[in-house]
Order: C-alpha cells, then sequence, then structure tokens
C-alpha cells in the first residue's frame, strides 16, 4: 500500500535530553498539528532535521526513540546547519524572497553546502521511498528536493510547498543559482503557494528563465505538467477557540484584567525578523502618542518578539534597535502607574498566548513582507465573544483572505497611526459585524482544509499525469499502429508542419526542411499505399517553395484555404472573402508599432501576429488586448481568432483543419488514417476524425487526440518505424 512522506527542514518535535534519556515533545505549531492527522497513520512518516547536533554514536538511539512515532531523522553537522540553514536558507533566499535584497548574500560555500544538504535529505527520503509513495516536500529550505527526488523516482507523486513569498522575476533574477533553483522546484507534480500573487511571481520566473511553456496554472517542461497553484493555509481554528475556556487559560484572562483594568491592550506577536515590520510598527505607536495624549494611561502595546536566528548579524542588529526604540518610547512616555510597550523578547506557553489573543482590543499584524501570517488567523479564533479589530499589513498573505480586517501599508506610518486610532474608537456593533465574517474564514478554511485540498489536489493532478502518459505512444502501441498500417491497402497521413515535423525557430523563415525530413516523406510517399498530406497554417506559397516539387505529396495551407494534390495547380477554397482584411489591417499595424519584435505575416485568407522576437510578458500581454479589442470585429465579419505558441492568427471562421481534412477525405476510401499535431489548430483535426484515425498529439498539454507523443525526434522515428 502507498504511504505518504512529509519532508520539512525540522521535525515537528522537538528533543530534550534529560538524565540521559531522549524525551520528544511535539510543536505547537501549525504544520505540525495540521500533518499531525497525515504523519502518524499507518507507515506514513516525516523526515527532517532533528534540531541537535549529535555524536554519531548517538544516532541509532535517536533514531530508535523517533521511528516509534513515525517520525525520521537527518542528521546535520554544526557546519551543515551554519552554510545551508543560517547561510542559504536565511541568508541568501530568505532576504530576497521577502525583498530585502540589500540583505542577501551570495556565498558560494552557502550554495555549495545547500546542495550537499539536499541531496543528505534526498538520500533519507530513498531509505523510505518506494514508487507509489505520495511525497510531500515543505519550504524554501529544500528547493532542489522536489528535482534529486524526481532524478531518482522518475513516477513518484511530489508535492512541493513554498510557506514564505515567491518574489517578483526582478528579485528572483538577482540569484546566482536561479536555474537550479527552478529546475529543483519544477521536480514536483504540484507546486503550492500561499497567494495568487506568489503563484503569478513563480510562473513568471520559470518562464523566463528557462525554455518552458504555460498554459493557465499549468508549466509544460520537457515531457511533464506541473500544476502552480495558491493554497492559503489555516490554522487549527478548533484548538484556538476552545482554548479560553479552558480553566487554565481563564485564569491568565482574570489575571490580565486585574492588572490591567480598563487599559486597551494593542497585542503584536512576531518572531525576531526584519521581514515583520516591527520597528515601523513602533513608530506608528509612538505618533499616537505623540500626537494623542489623551491615549496615555489608556492603552498599552504588549509586544512578544520571539528570540530567532539571532547568530545573524541583521537579526541581532535589529534586536538592539528594538531594544533602544523601546526604551526610548517608555522613557518619554511612561507614568508611575503605567508603561506604554510591554516588550518581551522570549516565547510563552500557548495558554498565554491564547488568554492575550482573548484579552486584546486590538492585534497590530503589521509586516513589511509575510507568506501567509498566522498570528492574525489565531488571534480571529481566540476572540470567542466576537469583539476586537485586526489591523493587518496588505504585504501579509493572509490580507488576501481577511479582507474585514483594517488593512494598511506597513510603510505608511500615517495610515497605520489612523487605523489604530479607528480601531481604538470602533462601535462594538462594527466590531462584532468585522469579527464575525473573519471568524466563518478561519473556521471553514482551517489546516485540516489546507492539507486535505493540496493532497486531493496533488493527487487529481498526478491522476490527470497518468491518464496522458498512458496515451503516450510506446513500443507496444507503436507495434500495434505498424500492423494496422501493414494490412491496409489504403493509408493517410495528416502531418502539420511547424512544431509536428520540424522545431520552431527564432525565425519563421528558418524553419524550412532538412535532407533528413525530406528523406522521411520521400519514403513514406514512395510507397504507394501511403499518402503523406502536410497540412499547414503555411502559406500556399511557402508550402510550394518547399515541398511543391514532390509529386506524391498532397498538401493543404492556409488551414484549408488552399489545396494542392501532387503536381495538380493549387486550388482555392470557393466563396473565401477577404474583404475584412482593409479593416483588421491598421489594427495589426497599430499593435506592431508599439512592440518592437512583432510583426505580420500576411496570407491570402488570414493575417499571422507573430511575437516569439518580443520581449517576455509584453507579447502576451498584447496578444491578449488585441484579442479583446477584436473580438467584436471577428463576430461582425465571421472571422476567428486563434492563439498559437507566439502568434495570433485572424483568419475566415469557415476554414479549419478540421474541416479541411473532412473534405479531403470526403469519397475516398482509406483503411488507415493518422494524423499528427502540435498545436490548437490541429485539435479541430483531432475532434474530427478521432474515431476514425489515430490522432496524435505532440507535446504535453491537454488534447482531443487519443495519443501522445513528446517532440518532433519522436515523431520522425515514429514516421521511420511505421
Ligand atoms: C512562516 C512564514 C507563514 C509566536 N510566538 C509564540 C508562538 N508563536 C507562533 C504563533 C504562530 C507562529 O508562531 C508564527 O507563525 P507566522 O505565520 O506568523 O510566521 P513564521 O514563523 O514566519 O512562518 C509565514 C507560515 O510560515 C506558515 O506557512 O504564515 O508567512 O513566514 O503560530 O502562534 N507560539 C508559542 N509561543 C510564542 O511565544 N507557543
Amino acid at each position: 500500500m502507498s504511504k505518504t512522506i512529509i519532508i520539512s527542514n525540522r521535525l515537528p518535535v522537538k528533543i530534550t535530553e534529560e538524565n540521559n534519556e531522549y524525551q520528544l515533545k511535539v510543536s505547537e505549531g501549525g504544520l505540525a498539528t495540521g500533518l499531525g492527522s497525515v504523519y502518524k497513520e499507518g507507515n506514513n512518516i516525516w523526515i527532517g532535521w532533528c534540531g541537535l547536533d549529535v555524536p554519531k554514536s548517538e544516532e541509532p538511539r535517536i533514531k530508535n526513540k523517533l521511528a516509534k512515532e513515525n517520525l525520521a531523522p537527518v542528521f546535520l553537522t554544526e557546519e551543515e546547519i551554519h552554510l545551508y540553514y543560517e547561510g542559504f536558507s536565511n541568508e541568501t533566499l530568505w532576504p530576497i524572497f521577502h525583498y530585502m535584497s540589500t540583505y542577501a548574500q551570495f556565498e558560494q560555500t552557502y550554495w555549495d553546502s545547500y546542495k550537499a544538504v539536499n541531496e543528505k535529505f534526498k538520500n533519507a527520503v530513498l531509505e523510505f521511498a518506494e514508487p507509489d509513495d505520495v511525497i510531500w516536500i515543505q519550504d524554501y529550505q529544500l528547493l532542489l528536493l522536489p528535482g534529486l527526488l524526481r532524478d531518482e523516482l522518475p513516477d513518484a507523486t511530489i508535492g512541493f510547498f513554498q510557506h514564505i513569498p515567491f518574489p517578483s522575476f526582478e528579485l528572483f533574477r538577482l540569484i546566482p543559482w536561479r536555474s537550479e533553483l527552478l529546475e529543483g522546484m519544477l521536480g514536483a507534480d504540484l507546486i503550492g503557494f500561499h497567494t495568487y500573487d506568489d503563484v503569478r511571481h513563480f510562473t513568471s520566473s520559470a518562464t523566463r528563465v528557462l525554455p518552458i511553456q504555460t498554459s493557465a496554472n499549468i508549466i509544460h517542461k520537457e515531457d511533464r505538467n506541473i500544476a502552480i497553484d495558491a493554497f492559503p493555509m489555516g490554522i487549527d481554528a478548533e484548538k484556538f477557540s476552545a482554548l479560553p475556556k479552558t480553566s487554565k487559560v481563564m485564569e491568565i484572562i482574570n489575571h490580565y484584567n486585574e492588572i490591567l483594568g480598563d487599559v486597551k491592550v494593542i497585542l503584536s506577536i512576531d518572531r525576531l525578523d526584519y521581514s515583520k515590520g516591527i520597528l515601523q510598527r513602533l513608530a506608528a505607536f509612538e505618533k499616537i502618542l505623540l500626537e494623542n495624549p489623551k491615549y496615555v494611561e489608556q492603552i498599552c502595546l504588549h509586544m512578544i518578539v520571539v528570540p530567532s536566528r539571532d547568530t545573524i548579524p541583521q537579526y541581532s542588529e535589529l534586536r538592539d534597535n528594538i531594544d533602544k526604540m523601546v526604551g526610548n518610547i517608555n522613557a518619554r512616555f511612561r507614568t508611575t502607574s503605567w508603561n506604554p510597550i510591554q516588550y518581551f523578547y522570549r516565547s510563552f506557553p500557548i495558554e498565554e498566548l491564547s488568554a492575550l489573543y482573548n484579552k486584546s482590543q486590538i492585534c497590530l499584524v503589521t509586516p513589511m513582507r509575510d507568506g501567509m501570517n498566522l498570528v492574525s488567523k489565531e488571534y480571529i479564533a481566540s476572540k470567542t465573544d466576537n469583539s476586537g479589530v485586526l489591523i493587518l499589513s496588505e504585504m501579509a498573505g493572509a490580507s488576501k483572505e481577511l479582507v474585514e480586517a483594517l488593512i494598511v501599508n506597513p510603510n505608511n506610518l500615517e495610515e497605520m497611526s489612523q487605523a489604530i486610532i479607528q480601531a481604538l474608537e470602533m462601535s462594538e456593533e462594527e466590531q462584532q459585524c468585522r469579527m464575525t465574517s473573519l471568524k466563518q474564514t478561519v473556521t471553514k478554511f482551517d489546516i485540516k482544509h489546507w492539507v486535505k485540498v493540496f493532497m486531493d489536489q496533488l493527487k487529481e493532478a498526478k491522476e490527470t499525469e497518468k491518464s496522458r502518459r498512458a496515451r503516450h505512444v510506446n513500443k507496444n502501441l507503436l507495434a500495434e499502429f505498424s500492423t494496422k498500417m501493414r494490412s491496409a491497402k489504403k493509408r493517410a497521413l495528416f502531418l502539420d508542419y511547424d512544431g509536428t515535423l520540424v522545431n520552431f525557430k527564432a525565425n519563421i523563415d528558418d524553419a524550412s526542411p532538412d535532407r533528413e525530413l525530406y528523406q522521411l516523406i520521400n519514403k513514406l510517399s514512395n510507397d504507394d499505399r501511403n499518402q503523406v498530406i502536410i497540412i499547414s497554417g503555411r502559406k500556399h506559397e511557402t508550402l510550394e517553395q518547399w515541398f511543391g516539387h514532390l509529386p506524391a505529396l498532397d498538401l493543404i495551407a492556409e488551414h484549408g484555404a488552399w489545396k494542392k494534390s501532387g503536381t495538380n495547380d493549387w486550388e482555392e477554397t470557393p466563396n473565401l472573402s477577404d474583404k475584412w482584411k482593409v479593416n483588421v489591417r491598421p489594427m495589426l499595424e497599430s499593435y506592431s508599432d508599439r512592440t518592437p519584435g512583432s510583426f505580420i505575416e500576411e496570407k491570402r485568407y488570414s493575417f499571422a501576429w507573430h511575437y516569439r522576437k518580443v520581449e517576455t510578458g509584453l507579447g502576451e500581454l498584447r496578444a491578449n488586448e488585441l484579442m479583446s479589442n477584436m473580438r467584436y470585429l471577428t463576430r461582425e465579419m465571421g472571422l476567428q481568432l486563434l492563439p498559437g505558441n507566439k502568434v495570433l492568427e485572424v483568419k475566415n471562421a469557415e476554414i479549419n483543419k478540421g474541416k479541411a481534412t473532412l473534405e479531403y477525405l470526403h469519397n475516398k476510401q482509406f483503411d488507415f488514417i493518422i494524423a499528427m499535431g502540435d498545436d490548437h489548430t490541429d485539435e479541430d483535426i483531432f475532434t474530427a476524425i478521432n474515431d476514425v484515425a489515430i490522432t496524435i498529439k505532440v507535446g504535453t498539454s491537454i488534447s482531443e487526440a487519443n495519443y501522445y507523443l513528446r517532440n518532433v525526434e519522436e515523431v520522425r522515428n515514429l514516421l521511420n518505424s511505421l
């Protein structure tokens, strides 16, 4: 039976040593809770660093202890932790991914170690993995792992989730090892991020850095499809809403009520990190005290900063700056009975956190960048009476879901301090209204929901891939086709040209047939039982130039507007009009003038607007614009818009390759028909003759064809073997 393997940098437990015995304590983090229901079942397992630097002799004991809990350790040396974790993960990737490029270190030793440790994780996974297993890799410390595992287990089901933002291409491109990182991630079948913005950024980086194609949220890479999607992570809402009702938490709440009286608490909880906007938050609070003396002794900022990564210079510097700023604000505004800021540089038990969430009037979550931010969701779930106001930075992934919060730009001090005042003055009714909605979101989209949706989609992506692969022409199918062909007396072979018989070239005129292709076509055509038909969107003049001299070949050009049988003359499809061109030409010309690198190819009954040499992204943008601008024209004039590979074609709606194929077959008797194509336009052929022919899609995108081949080389091999 297949099992699920979860892999993260850290295991979801803390290991301590007491009286020469190792003790395990399950972490309280959301991921540990959410995936707890998964890894503890059956043979499933969670693999990760055990958090300790132990002597080799101790490794077996730790392994045994963890194995009982379905956990498996990866042992990292102190040097690896320094170079791979603190170094590459937290001094290179973290700042770039959080838009703080000036903090990023591009050290070769960091990168070398990152690669080596990802290999180490790969070996740890291979100890357990079997071909049918579902593998789910977590976060930015393991970006190379999906690719490394894919090389070893080509058919495995691999999911990857990144918990931090994916930056825009302009930031990501700065990393010297950007291609390797993307190649690594694309080893997965499904890549998940918290928000759609991350999905967009990832896809745009991948298409700019690597030679890959995309359609909607699918990346086509070599012969694999990879799905990219947004899965906003939730929390264990049930746990956080139940906690304040426990006697332990109620006791803490009562204690706070006693010592704080009517002072309104503004809560702030973060790990120590420059991405969390802690200094900016302090500045906004200071501004309120400066400008609104009425709040003196009325409000208090309760600020918890959990120690983190303080071996890294920027972090210790940040800690010092927080110390200074808190000291300064407290010194200036305090009274003998009141401190404006209660600052704690340590972590607290979850009960303490729950009491604070429940007690606070305002939760101030204003990161400069955050993948999601779970504190904001925990605050909402903990508000048992639906009072309180969440102030949330628009730079946190959570802001995309928690729209009833007061959303602020953390760089805008004025806006932040106004939001705090608005929250302090907000009516009970409005608080209830906002909080009720927020709670519905947090309760419905909780951590269990997140795990389920990701897992379901991973399985679905794999199933779709499997069924596509099952349609790939393998040796057995080829033998079957050959047998059918051998026993047939009259055979038709419909072959698309660009992308099927020859590869794409930057210059459309460079894609002329090579010697090998001529030999192949001649070989096929020399057999009287075979009729080869080249069916293309190309101009008839071009097909004439390339194939006109081959007497046994039939040609269909311009998607069916022109036909030629053997040595006969070219025939035009009757009654086609080209009057519409007068109206369409100026529009295409204006787009060409505005888009360097694009050009118009004029055919008798169509125009093709090519953008294969246009800056990535701009071409697609203009093509989309052009499509929506032309929509009314095309409807009125009976035209069809065909988006292709870096080309947008406008043609008479009456002609298409499907119709042309059916017309060609009319009154002819063939007992074997095969059709191959790579493009949108070839789908019309497949739909038209699927039930009487062997139809083959070249590439990996979803198709009506019955079978698949990966590329031009495979097409030529197949034709040779037939
Ligand atoms: C990364 C991404 C993304 C905090 N103080 C204490 C404590 N905490 C707990 C909170 C919360 C967690 O730590 C912090 O989670 P965040 O989501 O806010 O931030 P990161 O640690 O940076 O997490 C982030 C997340 O991954 C998940 O994908 O949301 O964007 O950066 O759960 O409750 N817990 C205890 N004591 C504390 O003092 N017990």
